[in-house]
């Protein structure tokens, strides 16, 4: 694990090759980057399982006393015992999960966790520690597990090796010795890693009364159009093998194993998964719904004897943006259902719940972690599942206090009753890490942002942790983009939700052609609603297309107009076509132009894409 960027697929790429788990030629940079969307943005989106076999030629002492721990069966069919380990040559199987390091997938991230011994942590020796290599470790010591730091990309010239080893040897409380120095370009160092990985991170353990209650982790999973569901386990304890009759012990769903196998990353059948392994259960099941991540498999034999205990399972993320979205084609509806439910096994963040508008028909109300998850969440849907979107301005959550005093949620601007009290906008806790030169403009641009600085720490000499809360609505925007500017780049952040708060805060709507665009109202601060409006429709005239009529384009604050565009029409020549002649079938057509252009004023139906709504939310305040 790492913050984003740091290297971890390209280390994961060594350690393939290393392994002789991807043969040479089938090769590629970022190789458990499988998704086309992860290839072309060049992050990680989602945790990828690869298991890999190594062999240590000369293992050393420590490992083969490590290894002598009772019950380290960790290996069908492979019973470690002191003779195996006296010859050298040993045979290890690594289960590796590939995380993104994206602060909107941190929920894959500690998903991951869930189902290992140990993690790698890795560092760029140019940038230093960053905002999700805090946080990130954080999860990792709540979990209490094992922690490899190491710096990487020590080949590169500007690598700050040295200060980077202190930085986090600090961090961690252990002497600089114990920091691994590697570089996944040119290998050095990545040998010694994967050893130490095999030397430090204990192998699974196996509490010997629970080995006959077989028990898996359900940490991610896929739909198949063949298998059903494919759920991603970490086996705790028995064995389950093809045909097994398994249970679903939170959902008591029973099924059968079409198939299970291991990671490759590809698929592998396998005829049995046992203890310690991560691998995949084919489960036949065809309704998405059915099957939640930190769901318990268990063989059913042993929920009949009333053995089956459920594992800890995950906590529910908690979206801090929701966007409505509308199939283009409203005969689109259930496709759109399905494809949601399909999405989600493969997502566990996300959440939705059907809609209805008046403008824009049946939808769904979509939760998420963040705008990067919005926008790769449509982008999917587009995708994998050929669905044309229109969407609402993604917002935060408010709530109010109504005139009766009663709190209420509201989702919506469109939700806003016409009377009320107050309206509480919710806060994010920040941490960010900068260098100190850039110290004063980050808390100028946390002031602008209508936010509060707190406490600061040194993290070594060359970066400051700062502390600081601001309305969530400001961070999520562009907070982080502007955050990179002012610090050329160094700084990095990371956010949660606080808590709710009262402000001044009023309902932007939007007019296109004189009809309210109900996807574009907005809830702003009273203080920047008439800028915000004059930005607004600026930047929507820019990205809409023309039309063959004037389209005006108006912000309106409590039904007052505060600024105003226009887009001047695009007058398609419709008789084009038509060489001289036949005069009366030019007019039909001119006339037939023209009551287009009177319906589609009539109408002021400007439906737009996913896409445009996300430029919008991006508009530099
Ligand atoms: N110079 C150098 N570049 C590296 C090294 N490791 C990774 N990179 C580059 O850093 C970028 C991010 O790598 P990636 O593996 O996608 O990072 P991730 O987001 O942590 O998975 C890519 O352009 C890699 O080629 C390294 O050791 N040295
Ligand atoms: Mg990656």
């Amino acid at each position: 694990m790492a913050h984003v960027n740091h290297g971890k697929s390209t280390l994961a790429d060594r350690f393939l090759e290393l392994t002789q788990t991807v043969p040479a030629n089938k090769m590629r940079p970022q190789y458990l980057d499988q998704m086309s969307l992860e290839r072309e943005l060049g992050i990680t989106i989602k945790m990828q399982p690869v298991q890999m076999r190594y062999k240590i030629r000369n293992p050393k002492s420590e490992i083969l006393n490590k290894l002598q721990a009772p019950n380290s069966k960790f290996q069908t069919g492979l019973e470690i015992r002191n003779s195996d380990l006296e010859i050298a040559g040993s045979e290890y199987i690594l289960n590796l999960i590939d995380t993104p390091g994206h602060v909107d997938f941190s929920y894959e991230v500690s998903r991951a966790l869930a189902a290992v011994e140990g993690v790698v942590l890795l560092v760029d020796a140019q940038k230093g520690i960053q905002a999700q290599t805090l946080s990130h470790l954080h999860l990792a010591q709540k979990q209490g597990l094992t922690t490899i730091p190491a710096v990487n990309k020590i080949d590169l010239p500007q690598a700050r090796t040295i200060q980077v080893k202190k930085e986090l040897a600090t961090l961690l409380g252990v002497p600089s010795t114990e920091i691994f120095e590697v570089s996944a370009k040119t290998n050095q160092g990545v040998k010694s890693l994967l050893e130490a990985v095999i030397e430090k991170i204990p192998p699974p353990s196996f509490d010997e009364g629970r080995l006959s209650a077989s028990s898996a982790l359900v940490f991610d999973s896929l739909y198949d159009a063949f298998k059903g569901i494919v759920v991603h386990v970490r086996v705790f304890s028995g064995t389950f093998k093809k045909n097994d009759k398994i249970i679903l012990l939170r959902g008591q769903i029973k099924t059968e194993i079409l198939e299970l196998g291991i990671f490759e990353p590809e698929l592998k059948p396998q005829p049995e998964l046992g203890a310690g392994f991560i691998g995949y259960i084919a489960t036949g099941l065809k309704e998405p719904g059915l099957v939640k991540a930190g769901e318990t498999i268990s063989l059913l034999e042993d929920f009949q004897n009333k053995k089956s205990r459920p594992l800890g399972g995950y906590q529910e993320p908690q979206p801090v943006v929701f966007a409505s979205f509308f199939p283009k084609d409203d005969s689109d509806f259930e496709k759109l259902k399905v494809a949601l439910g399909k999405l989600k096994l493969n997502d566990a963040s996300l959440t939705y719940e059907a809609e209805r508008s008046l403008v824009l028909g049946r939808g769904f109300k979509v939760g998420f972690l963040g705008l990067l998850h919005l926008e790769i969440i449509s982008e999917r849907l587009r995708r994998e599942f050929n669905l044309e979107l229109v969407a609402t301005t993604p917002l935060v959550v408010y709530k109010i206090i109504t005139k009766q005093g009663k709190e209420e949620t509201i989702y919506s601007p469109l939700q806003l009753p016409l009377g009320y009290q107050k309206i509480l906008e919710p806060w994010a806790q920040l941490e960010i890490i900068t260098p100190p030169q850039y110290l004063s403009s980050v808390t100028k641009l946390v002031d602008k942002n209508r936010g509060v600085v707190g406490e600061t720490k040194y993290l070594g000499s060359d970066y400051l942790l700062l502390k600081a809360e601001a309305p969530l609505s400001e961070v999520i925007v562009n907070f982080f983009d502007q955050l990179k500017s002012v610090t050329s780049g160094f700084a990095s952040m990371n956010y949660k939700v606080a808590d709710f708060r009262a402000a001044d805060l009023v309902k932007l709507d939007i007019l296109v052609a004189g009809s309210l665009v109900d996807g574009l109202s907005r809830i702003v601060p009273a203080a920047k609603a008439y800028l915000e409006g004059k930005r607004f429709v600026k930047r929507l005239k820019e990205l809409l297309p023309p039309e063959q009529f004037n389209v005006i384009l108006q912000a309106a604050v409590d039904s007052k107009i505060i600024a105003r565009e226009t887009i001047k029409a695009s007058r398609k020549d419709v008789t084009g076509y038509l060489y001289g002649g036949d005069y009366s079938r030019k007019a039909k057509l001119l006339q037939k132009q023209k009551k287009g252009k009177k319906e589609l004023q009539a109408r002021g139906k400007v439906r737009l894409p996913p896409s445009v709504f996300i430029k919008l939310m991006r508009v530099q305040a």
